[in-house]
This record gives C-alpha cells, sequence and structure tokens, in this order.
C-alpha cells in the first residue's frame, strides 16, 4: 500500500471577482515515485454571518486592507507542521489543522489559509490515485450515488450584492422540470436572456449584480418575482412545472433595532411573514433562505412551523456550516434545508460532517458558492455527493459559470442523472 505524504504547500494571492486578494493553496502530495498537485482558491463573501469561521486579511494599506500576506504566511507554518506527515485521510488532516490554529473560529491561522490548505491536499491525494474528486469525496461523504445537483440561479441581484434598492438579496430560478442537467443549464441560460430583453424592454439597467444576476433599479420584490415569470413563459416554459422560484432574503442585512427595514420602513417579523405568506401564494416559491436574522431564532420557529411541508426553508447566516449550530437548529425546529459553504467553517471535513448531520435529520443541503469567486471549481464536485442541490449565481460570468461549465463536463463523461427526476419522485412540490 502506497500512502500518499505531503512534501509541499505554497500559497500565492490571486484575484477574486471583486478585486480582492485571496488565497489560493498548492498541494505537493507524493506517492510511489511520483509527485502530484493540486490547488484550492478561497473563495469569500459579502453577507457574512457573524458566527462565521474568520478570514484572515492583513489589515493593512495594501488592498484597501484585504490583503492576506498573513493567511499566506500561516500556510508555510502549517507545513513546518504537516511535512511528510500521510495526507490520505481527511479528518486526521483537518484535525490537525484545527489544533495547530487552536481557536474555535479559526482566527489564529485564518479560516482562509486553513481551508486552502484542507482542500488542496485532498485534491491532490486525488490525484494521486487517478480518481476524480467528486469519487474521492464519497470515500468519506459515503454517497455512492452521485447526481447532477438541482441549480438554483441568481438572476435578479439585490441587497448587499447590488447597487440597487431591493431589499432581498437573490432571486433565482429553480430549473427542476428537466430530465437531463444539460437541458436545465440550456434552459436557465434561455431565460436569462430573455429576462435581459424583457427589462431592457422595461428602460431598465442590464448591468449585473455580484452574482452575476441583472441588479434593475427597482425596489419591490413582487416587481423582481413578476420579471423573472415573464422571462420564463417569453422562453416558451412553464411557470411552476419546468422552473421554480428560490429567494435568499438574506434578512440579517436589513435587520436594525429589533424591525426588518423594508421598502425603507421598519416592520415587524409578523409583518415580514405577511409578505412571505402573498410572495408564496403568488409564485411557485421552492425556497426561502434567511428569512429573518441571524439571532432571531423565535421568528424561524414561527415560520418553520407554519411553512416547513410547503416549501424549503434554508439556514444560511442562522447555521454558518456549523454542527453546534445547525444541532440547535434541529432541536429548535428551525428551518428544513442548510446552506453550505466550505469557507464558513474552514475545512473539508467539517464541512462534510455538517452535511451528514442536516441529512441524517432530514434536512436537506444545498452547496453554496460565495458572492465573492474566482475559476474554481470544487464545489461542483462536493455537490454530485448527498446534497443535490448547487446554489452557485446566474449563468452567467465565468467565476459562477465555471461552477456549471465543470458540471457538464461531468455530465458529458461520466453521465450522471439529474437529481430533478429523483427529487420529485420523493417529494411533494407544490405548484
Ligand atoms: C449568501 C451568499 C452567496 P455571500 O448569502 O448565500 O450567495 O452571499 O457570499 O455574500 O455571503
Ligand atoms: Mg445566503
Amino acid at each position: 500500500m502506497f500512502r500518499p505524504i505531503l512534501k509541499d504547500l505554497k500559497a500565492i494571492w490571486v484575484l477574486d471577482s471583486r478585486s480582492n486578494p485571496t488565497v489560493e493553496v498548492f498541494a505537493y502530495v507524493q506517492r510511489k515515485e511520483d509527485i502530484f498537485v493540486d490547488s484550492f482558491i478561497v473563495p469569500s463573501g459579502a453577507s457574512t454571518g457573524e458566527f462565521e469561521a474568520l478570514e484572515l486579511r492583513d489589515n493593512e494599506k495594501d488592498f484597501h486592507g484585504k490583503g492576506v500576506n498573513k493567511a499566506i504566511k500561516n500556510v508555510s507554518f502549517i507545513l513546518d507542521h504537516l511535512y511528510n506527515n500521510y495526507v490520505d485521510n481527511i479528518f486526521e488532516v483537518d484535525k490537525k489543522l484545527i489544533e495547530l490554529d487552536g481557536s474555535s473560529n479559526k482566527s489564529n491561522l485564518g479560516a482562509n489559509a486553513i481551508l486552502g490548505v484542507s482542500v488542496a491536499i485532498a485534491k491532490a491525494v486525488a490525484k494521486s490515485y487517478d480518481i476524480p474528486f467528486f469519487k474521492y469525496l464519497s470515500f468519506w461523504t459515503n454517497s455512492y450515488e452521485y447526481y447532477l445537483p438541482i441549480p438554483m440561479m441568481n438572476i435578479i441581484n439585490g441587497g448587499v450584492h447590488a447597487d440597487n434598492d431591493l431589499d432581498f438579496q437573490e432571486f433565482m430560478i429553480v430549473p427542476l422540470g428537466f430530465e437531463d442537467f444539460s437541458n436545465a443549464i440550456k434552459a436557465s441560460s434561455e431565460v436569462y436572456n430573455s429576462l435581459k430583453k424583457i427589462l431592457k424592454d422595461n428602460n431598465l439597467s442590464v448591468s449585473v449584480g455580484d452574482e452575476g444576476g441583472f441588479a434593475p433599479k427597482i425596489d419591490s420584490p413582487f416587481k423582481a418575482c413578476e420579471f423573472i415569470i415573464a422571462a420564463i413563459e417569453k422562453s416558451g416554459y412553464k411557470v411552476g412545472k419546468d422552473f421554480y422560484i428560490s429567494l435568499d432574503v438574506a434578512a440579517s442585512s436589513f435587520f436594525k433595532d429589533n424591525k426588518y427595514i423594508y421598502l425603507k420602513n421598519p416592520i415587524t417579523h409578523k409583518e415580514l411573514i405577511n409578505v412571505y405568506e402573498k410572495l408564496i401564494s403568488s409564485y411557485p416559491i421552492f425556497s426561502i433562505e434567511d428569512p429573518f436574522d441571524e439571532n432571531d431564532w423565535e421568528s424561524w420557529k414561527e415560520f418553520t412551523n407554519k411553512y416547513k411541508d410547503k416549501i424549503l426553508i434554508v439556514g444560511d447566516d442562522i447555521f454558518v456550516t456549523n454542527i453546534e449550530r445547525i444541532e440547535k437548529g434541529i432541536n429548535n425546529n428551525v428551518a428544513n434545508a442548510v446552506l453550505i459553504k466550505l469557507n464558513q467553517i474552514g475545512t473539508l471535513s467539517e464541512t462534510i460532517k455538517a452535511i451528514s448531520l442536516a441529512n441524517k435529520n432530514g434536512y436537506k443541503t444545498i452547496i453554496s458558492h460565495r458572492s465573492g469567486e474566482t475559476e474554481d471549481n470544487t464545489i461542483s464536485h462536493l455537490a454530485t455527493n448527498n446534497s443535490y442541490f448547487i446554489k452557485t449565481g446566474a449563468p452567467a460570468r465565468s467565476e459562477r459559470n465555471s461552477k456549471y461549465n465543470e458540471l457538464l463536463r461531468i455530465y458529458n463523461f461520466y453521465n450522471l442523472n439529474y437529481y430533478a427526476t429523483s427529487y420529485k419522485s420523493n417529494y411533494l412540490i407544490t405548484s
């Protein structure tokens, strides 16, 4: 048995989609006589949850304080401790990383340094075995059934991701009515371009927000949904059959003094629930993410209790891919789905543990990009194991399409089934 051994780690900075620097880590592992290299580029959020693992920034003059030289240095420190170690067990590698950091939120070495190392090593090890990363992942996820995930594509951007007056952050299309993944992507691209035309015809801007979706100067979430419905129909698809709509409200970003600032007015959580109620009764809403602030557990409970059998209620900022917080959610009947972001928790194995915990308790999991992204497409591989949903922006802009395109490669070369068919037959979809 030839076990892979870590021979080198090299970290550099590269630019993300918002022109901020981020860490790319290259891992070099030796197996038999050969050296195998692979890398991972860490993404970066804007609407970050208060309880996320810490992204270490230099806070010095360069890059308006956003430099990552400290994180890069910390990768050398990690190398000193992992050099020549066996690295074929991701749980053991990550355990060492967590111990080396020694904090509860990875604030000593930085989640950007730690995650870069964690994922780059796993990818290099997969290469040393000559298996695609999605298959290698299944050793750890115990998922021997792979599917192409159902995309949630953010085609209208608001909140902190856009320069408009939409309070809600993301308006997504969900192509559920397709037999295979490539047709789902084709149809979504058609809807995206129909939406562009409709916005133009309405004299609205077609410039885009952080995640490649349009950012028209509108303020009403109802108007945003109307445009999306029109785009679906204009493309010849059926609303509530071929396509559903998902929302990421990201409500922590407009929660002030115990009120939600909606359309410039402070409203109570009950009034906000009324807005959701109206949206759910007017449109085929598939899911609502972060409907309330990350600390407003009571409102979450109330809403979950009412809507858990009708839509997916997705926890992002409230759970931050953190096992303890997800557990608290499960024990309190909060949400029925978890958004999964590698850099919220900071290692690959903790991410996998979060997915298993959620799935074991009947919570759906959605693998997610960050608003600050790069060409890295690793999350596409993760989304074929046990999650089967992926949220990675509009079908536009290369940092978003890199994920969809990698899934198209997996579709074409490995012929995986699209999860939508199986999802529809197992779970009730209201129309
Ligand atoms: C979210 C994400 C990704 P950010 O809120 O779900 O869409 O945004 O990366 O800015 O946290
Ligand atoms: Mg979110």
